[in-house]
This record gives structure tokens, sequence and C-alpha cells, in this order.
């Protein structure tokens, strides 16, 4: 039974109050360890730790800031197995899936913004009337980063790098769903030097733990990802207090495939974008609009490949789909599953949970789930389901489906598959998400702006997007 500890002022110390939670092993279904279960009273101390460490911290210059955090993806990549299997174990995910996506990024992550930061510059203004500007972006102080339970170490260090490559320190709270990654990242962080009080780590509860990091007076900037709801209770709490607010949170994706697409291309990435990490990432296309022509032999094509994903034990090397990451998330999938059907949506494979044998008996497994027959604008295609569940749907003109990938409050991410470039940049330029991908799904250049629009968040994380929330601006005017 693995204790984890609070990362606190350069130590792991058990919470104030020596109450803990139980962590739960989704392919196993069973307690394997146990998180601090964190209150405010953590919160104050991890805070005054990381206001304490600010100041040397934010005028370290920034080579040497950089020198930790690649310090820190050295390990991470000579700890890669050793993370991966945590990962894997914690979140359910195939171990393959760990070992080539998650923990890679999370090591690419950190070197992005230590090389990063040693390159952003900011700007100057010659004035007409004889003045010169300048433009400061200097560190802001404490960062609440809050991240989720999908791709652990991968989102949590995708906020905590550019936070500290920027100069701020960090006040950070996991998923209490998946905490192992982030408590081994700590011990990393120990052996690689990382000042005390620079990085904070509060396990705990969202509405305990992290409510405590958004209502805190000297914490005033928040980077989260999580559900849309979660991030609307999190707005209410920060914006009358005007804190800065990055928000990444839920999508409802359109996968559109027009007849003139590279049909085995859009076949085989379609397969990926709608089941990996069992469609727990919120970039997943989890509403497949197919052209009339091509349509029924695409939902053929698509059945046949999704029937043949094995659905198995996260350590085993022939696992597609690993466990969902916990009970109530795959009672919740499953209801989505069962609301499909009731409002007339036919399932063409899957639909059930999986009981596997052995060490997996009491794990949460579902199948991966196509439902053909449903309408665009149904509960089942407007709300985030976040499982291996997908739809797919015919339309006959170009209007017709920008209109229905457009219907949902959401706006992340969208796919478009045809090789018309003129159609590709049209429809693109259509379709209401912060991400497109075209002819390809989750190809990532981190320089890029990350993020959605309507109920998909607010902000946007990567490149010099996340350095400039990361920095307080300031425009400096000279009379020559
Ligand atoms: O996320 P939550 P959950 C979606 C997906 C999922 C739904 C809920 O649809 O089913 O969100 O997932 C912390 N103040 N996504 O419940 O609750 C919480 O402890 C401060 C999409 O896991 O949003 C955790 O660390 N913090 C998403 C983090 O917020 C609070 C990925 C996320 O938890 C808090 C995950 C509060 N009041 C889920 N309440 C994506 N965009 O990738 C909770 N938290």
């Amino acid at each position: 039974m693995t204790q984890i500890k609070n990362y606190i002022n350069g130590e792991l110390v058990a919470p104030v109050s020596g109450e803990y939670l139980d962590n739960i092993n989704p392919a196993e279904g069973k307690v394997y360890g146990q998180i601090p279960d964190s209150t405010s009273k953590d919160v104050e101390k991890a805070t005054e730790a990381a206001k304490a460490a600010f100041e040397d911290w934010s005028n370290t210059p920034v080579t040497k800031r950089a020198r930790v955090l690649n310090k820190i993806a050295d390990l991470i990549d000579q700890n890669h197995e050793r993370l991966a299997k945590a990962e894997s174990e914690d979140n359910g995910k195939p171990l393959k899936l760990a070992m080539s996506v998650d923990i890679p990024r999370a090591s690419a992550n950190m070197r992005f913004y230590a090389t990063g930061i040693q390159h952003f510059a900011s700007e100057s203004h010659y004035t007409e009337e004889g003045a010169i500007n300048y433009t400061m972006r200097r560190p802001v102080g404490v960062a609440g980063c809050i991240s989720p339970w999908n791709l652990p170490l991968y989102l949590f260090t995708w906020k905590i790098a550019p936070a500290l490559a920027a100069g701020n320190t960090v006040v950070a709270k996991p998923s209490e769903v998946t905490p192992m990654t982030a408590f081994l990242f700590s011990e990393l962080c120990i052996e690689a030097g990382l000042p005390s009080g620079v990085l904070n780590i509060v396990h705990g509860l969202g509405g305990k733990a992290g409510q405590a990091i958004i209502e805190h007076k000297d914490i005033p900037l928040i980077s989260f990802t999580g559900g849309t709801e979660t991030g609307k209770r999190i707005a209410a709490t920060a914006a009358p207090m005007f804190k800065k607010l990055s928000l990444e949170l839920g999508g409802k994706n359109p996968n559109i495939i027009f007849a003139d697409c590279d049909f085995d291309k859009a076949l085989s990435t379609s397969v990926i974008s709608s089941f990996a990490n069992q469609g727990q990432i919120c970039l997943c296309g989890s509403r497949i609009f197919v052209e009339e022509e091509i349509h029924d032999k695409f939902v053929a094509a698509f059945v046949e490949k999704v029937k043949k994903m094995q659905v198995g034990d996260p350590a085993e090397e022939s696992t597609r789909v690993g466990a969902v990451v916990s009970k109530p998330h795959m009672e919740k999938v499953l209801s989505y599953i069962k609301l499909g059907k009731e409002e007339g949506g036919e399932v063409l494979t899957g639909g059930q949970q999986v009981k596997l044998d052995g060490r997996c008996e009491n794990g949460y497994f579902i199948e991966p789930t196509v439902i053909t027959g449903l309408s665009h604008n149904c509960r089942t295609n407007q709300e985030e389901i976040f499982g291996p569940v997908v739809t797919i749907m015919p339309f006959n003109e170009e209007e017709e489906v920008i209109e229905y990938a457009n219907s949902t409050a959401y706006g992340l991410a969208a796919t478009i598959w045809t090789e018309n470039l003129t159609k590709a940049h049209r429809v693109a330029h259509s379709v209401k998400s912060g991400i497109i991908w075209v002819n390809c799904w989750l190809l990532r250049d981190l320089r890029t702006p990350f993020g959605g629009m309507k109920q998909s968040g607010v902000g946007r994380e990567g490149g010099w997007e996340a350095l400039r929330f990361f920095t307080e601006t300031k425009n400096v005017c000279i009379k020559l």
C-alpha cells in the first residue's frame, strides 16, 4: 500500500490532518494506495512556501532556471519505464501508450519551456512624439495549477513547466484520481535540486484542496484543465477576485470525413482519434460525420476495425483499450450508451462492460462502442461522454455538416478529411473550434496556441501563449 505525501517547501510531508484517501487501480478495481486528503491548511503551508521562494526564483537567471528544468527532464527520461508503469497502473491506460505518449511528452514539456524561456522577448515601440516604450513581462507570483486524470503527468507538466520557466512559484494539485506520477515527479524535483518552495504539490479533493487554491488571496493566477462544469465553478470563485484564469475544458469534437478523402488514412486515423486513451482525451473525435456517398462503406470498414481492438489488461502488449479511469466514470459512460439507445441509436459494435478474468476481473473496462442512427442534436451528440464511444452520422452538403459540427456548446478541436485543399481551408475557417486538424489527428507542435472556444475554455496554452499567461505585462514609456 503506497501512501504518498504532499511536496511542500522541498519536503515530502503528511497532510496536516493526518487524513488520507484511497487510491484505486482501475484495471483491478481495488485500492492500491493512499493520498493525502489535504485541506486549506495544507494549501496555506504550500502557499507560504511558494511566496517565500518567489523572490529568489523570479530573480534567478533564466539560464539557471532552464538548467534545473532540463535536469528534471533528464530524470524523467531516466525513469521512463517506472513512470510509465505508475501512470498505467493509476489511470488504467495501456502501458504501451504511457510509454510512447504520456511520459515522453512530460519530459518534452519541461525541455520545451526550459529552452523557450531563453528566447522569450518583449517589444519596444518608438513614438513619433519622441518617446520610447518598452514592454516588461515579469513573473506574477504564486501560480495555482490544477490538472485532470486523463493524461496525468503530461498535462501536469504542461502547466508547471511554463509557470516555473517564467519565474513563478507554483502550488499544484493533480487529480485525486491519478496522483501517483505527480508524487514520483516531486521526488525527481528533489533529486534535481529544484529549490525548496518553488514547486509545491498538494494532493486531495477538488472541492476541498482544489477549491482552497482557487480561493487563496495570495495565488493571483489559476491554470486549470478539467471538466466544463468544474471550470464554471472555478471561474465563479476566481472572477470576483480578478484572478488571471486559463481554463482548458471539455470537448465534443467533430470528425468530418468527405467523400474525396484518402479513405484508408481517414479510416485508420479515425479509429485512433475515437478510442485512444479509452476515448479519454479532450481532443478525441467523438462525433464522426461521413459524406453520404461513402457513409456505408466507411461504417462497415470502421466497425470491422473496431471489433478487432483488444480490450484487456493494460500491462499486456496486445491491449489497445485499457480500463477507464474509475468506477463512477465507467458508470457515466455506460449511462450515455444507454441514453444513445433510448434516443433511437443503433449500437453497431460494443456497448457493454467487459468482464475480464485474472487480476483484472474487477476492473472498469468498456467495449469500444459505435452508435449510428442518431440526430446531431440529441443529448448523446451534444454532451461530452469522455469514454470509448463514438457516433457516426451521414451528411450530404458542406453547409449541413458545418451546422452539425458547430451545433454543440463546445468548440475545442475538429478533424477534417479531404484531399481538396480549397475545401479544407474553407471548412476549417467555418468550424468553430480552437484546434483544427486536416488529414491528421493529434499532430502536435508545442509552439502552437492550444485551447478551445465557447464552453471548451478560456485562453490558450502552448508556445508564447503560455509564457504570456504566466507573466504580467507592463509598458514603460520614456520621453526622449
Ligand atoms: O474533472 P474535474 P473530472 C471532462 C470529462 C470528465 C469531466 C469530469 O468529461 O468526465 O470533465 O472529469 C479538480 N476547485 N474532462 O471529474 O472535476 C479535480 O480535483 C478546484 C475533460 O475528473 O474537472 C481535478 O484535479 N479544483 C478534461 C481537476 O479539477 C477542482 C480532462 C479536474 O477535475 C474543483 C478531464 C474545484 N471546485 C475531464 N473541483 C480535459 N479537458 O482534458 C474539481 N477540481
